[in-house]
Order: C-alpha cells, then structure tokens, then sequence
C-alpha cells in the first residue's frame, strides 16, 4: 500500500514524513527544499484478531498489530504548477501509484501561496486544498489529453470502447474498468460520443474518477500556531473529506526523542514519559511544551492521519492469511503470521495475489478459517478474515 504525500511548498510535508518513517530528510523553512521524493516505510495500527480467536501470536504488542505502509514525499506544488511555475508538476507522476493521499496543508496561514513564510493567519488554508486539487485535475486531464484526437476517432470508429481506451490512457493511477465506466454513467457521459464532450465535461469526470480513486486525507499542519484552530473549523465545515489537525514537528521530535531512550513515546499516544530525571534543563522544558500540545490536542495527529489515510479514505480492511485452519498459523506453526491491507471489496483472489502472484495463478479456493468453511469466489472480504488459500502446487 501506498501513500502520497502532497501539498503545497513549505507546508510540513517532509517533517511529517520523516516524522512517520523515522528517515532523515531536508527540512526547511522556505519553499521547495524537497526536490528529489523520499520513499519510506511507516506503520499503522490495528486491533489484532488473536484476542477474539484466543491465541497468542509472536507479532503483536499487547493485542495491536503494527502494518507497513509505504510513504511517498515528494516535492511541493504551487498554484499554477501545471504550467510549469514553481517546480511544475511533472514529478506528480512518481505518485501514479499512490492508493490514498495525505494531503498536508499549512492550517496556520503562515505561508503565502508560494510557500514563503509570511505572519500566521495571512493565508486562508482552504484555497491551499482548492489549489492543489485543481492542480491534481490539471495533471489528470493532461494524461487524459494526449493524442486525445486519435483517441476520439479510434473509439467513434468503433475500434475499441471508451472505458479501454480510458483505462489504457490513465493506465498506471490504478483506477478500474469498473470506476471508469461508472464514472462515466454518473456523469452522462456514457454513450455520448467523445468527439461532443465539452472541456467542462471533462473536467468534471476527472474530478469525480480523482475523489473516488485516489481518495485523500487532509493533515491540517502547524495546528500548534494558533490562528490554525479556527482555521481547521472552518475546513471541516467547508470540505467533504476527513480533516485532522496535525502538529508533524512535535511528532518528529517525540519519536526522535523515544528513539534515544529520553522518553517513552508510541505514535498515536497522547502522553509520555521521561525516562530520566537527569535531563538537560532546556530539553526538560521543550518536553514540557510537547507534553502541553499533546494533551491540548489529544496527540500529535500523524499517527491519526495515517490510520485515517488508510482505514477510512481508502476503505481498507486487515485480513490474515493462515495454512493451517485449526491453529491459525502457517505450516511451520507460527501463528498469525501476516496481515494484509486490502481495500474494502476485495475477494480471496485479491489476497493470494497479495501474497504471491503463483499462489494466485494456480488458486483453487479458500477457506474461512474461523468457520472451517469453503467460501465462494465472489465472497467479499470483512475486516479481521482469517483465510487459507487453496492452490494448486
Ligand atoms: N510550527 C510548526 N512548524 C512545522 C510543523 N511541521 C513542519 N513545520 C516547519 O515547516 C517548515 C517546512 O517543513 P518541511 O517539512 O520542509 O516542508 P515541505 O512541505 O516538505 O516543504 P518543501 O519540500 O520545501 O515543499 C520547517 O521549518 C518545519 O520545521 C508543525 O507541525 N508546526
Ligand atoms: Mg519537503
């Protein structure tokens, strides 16, 4: 599973990163210091199924799994980015593969639409989410765009359909057949010959296939400068996504700080505990405000986005995969030894292609485990499933 990190210049799109991977990366207080993306690895949790099964599994931590996700930073956007300003858009194809987008803002106004610092509560946040979605649509549209005339004529001559043909074009943003076609049915478009449709149309199909297939999330950023407050408000009340007050600076420091045993520290948690009573005076005192926003705002919300990212916007469910339906474990006898994210929807064939693409080729069938029953093939997955796959050697 991927995850996109986007967002304007200077917005906290690194910090949150590196606060989520534990990576080391260019930070900065001034536009476009990320040029090159940073890939890592960040972990998100969920309830693991060995307290209802009963059993005791060697992976997780007090009854919570940890699940990898990959993060993708990449470099910031402004306004206009499709045309080429600032570092223009083209590296938003690196993010083709994202699953989900956290979508980092600065929700205290204290960058201008360049990303250049100005004083706090200048910039109103909402025209940051607006500008980067259209800039999302503008780089759609563009890969839509290409060769669109060959496109018309090859489809009005009846060579191929327009959901392909659709499909082949945007080829590598994951989106399916299925969410083209209907798509393409919501918005009237269907049967209607591609050589009628109108920029607007266009427009507003891409929209559509963006909000539905590259869902996203908004890390409301800088939360601890104060006009930010009230600025989150308003972007819940004005935007139709989830939207999560994020302070990625206090997070970074937490986790650095739990890293060098200064405190005890778990991503998500709301409180920590200094490990001893023999630390430096300014550092006691930068804890001190850490441990004040914490409870202020119920946690840093990095760990809360990424699990919104995930869970919610991206529908995903965690289901284990087991060879042995008696003892839920694999043939070695280790129990529950892994868990896969998959998007809500997904069918067994969906997790044996996770696991591997072989056990996919030669799949049979599978098994619930927790029932000992066979299931069909168009048994739709629910969040905690324990399955065996059956598959040919
Ligand atoms: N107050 C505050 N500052 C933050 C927070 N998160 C990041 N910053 C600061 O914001 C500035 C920009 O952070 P970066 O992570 O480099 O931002 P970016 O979005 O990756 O920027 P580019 O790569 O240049 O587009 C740095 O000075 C960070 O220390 C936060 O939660 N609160
Ligand atoms: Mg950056």
């Amino acid at each position: 599973m991927l995850i996109g990190i986007v967002g304007k210049t200077n917005v906290g799109k690194s910090t949150f990163f590196s606060a989520a991977t534990l990576i080391d990366v260019e930070i900065a207080n001034r536009p476009f210091k990320t040029i090159k993306p940073n890939r890592g690895i960040a972990y998100v949790r969920t309830k693991c199924v060995c307290s209802e099964l009963n059993v005791k599994d060697k992976v997780c931590h007090d009854g919570i799994r940890f699940l990898p996700v990959e993060l993708l930073d990449v470099a910031g956007l402004v306004p206009g980015a499709h045309l080429g300003r600032g570092l223009g858009n083209k590296f938003l194809d690196d993010l083709r593969q994202a699953d989900v987008f956290i979508h980092v803002v600065d929700a205290s106004g204290s960058t201008d639409e360049e990303g250049r610092p100005v004083q706090a509560g200048t910039r109103d946040p909402i025209e940051d989410v607006k500008f980067l979605e259209k800039e999302l649509d503008e780089w759609i549209v563009g890969l839509l765009s290409k060769d669109w005339e060959k496109t018309i004529r090859v489809v009005e001559q009846g060579s191929t359909d327009i959901v392909m043909s659709l499909y082949e074009k945007l080829s590598g943003l994951g989106f399916t057949k299925q969410l083209i076609e209907k798509t393409l049915v919501e918005q009237g478009l269907w049967r209607k010959r591609p050589s009628t449709w109108t920029k607007d149309e266009i427009r507003t199909f891409v929209t559509r296939l963006r909000k539905i297939g590259k869902p996203s999330v908004i890390a409301a950023n800088k939360a601890d400068i104060p006009p930010a407050i009230e600025n989150i408000e308003r972007m819940r009340k004005t935007l139709s996504i989830p939207v999560i007050p994020t302070i990625a600076e206090a997070e970074l420091a937490l986790r650095k700080a739990s890293k060098k045993g200064i405190i005890k520290y778990l991503p998500g948690d709301t409180t920590f505990e200094m490990l001893s009573d023999k630390i430096p005076q300014n550092l006691k005192e930068a804890l001190e405000r850490l441990s004040f926003l914490l409870k202020k705002f119920q946690g840093t919300g990095v760990q809360q986005a990424l699990e919104t990212a995930v869970f919610h916007s991206y529908d995903g469910i965690v289901v284990y995969p087991v060879e042995d339906i008696n003892n839920y474990s694999d043939k070695n006898g280790n129990v529950l030894p892994d868990a896969f994210i998959l998007k809500k929807g997904s069918k067994p064939i969906d997790l044996a292609r996770k696991i591997h693409t072989d056990l996919a080729k030669g799949y049979l069938y599978a098994i619930d485990a927790k029932t000992k029953q066979r299931l069909s093939s168009d048994y739709e997955l629910r969040n905690g499933d324990v399955i065996k796959i059956v598959a040919t050697a």
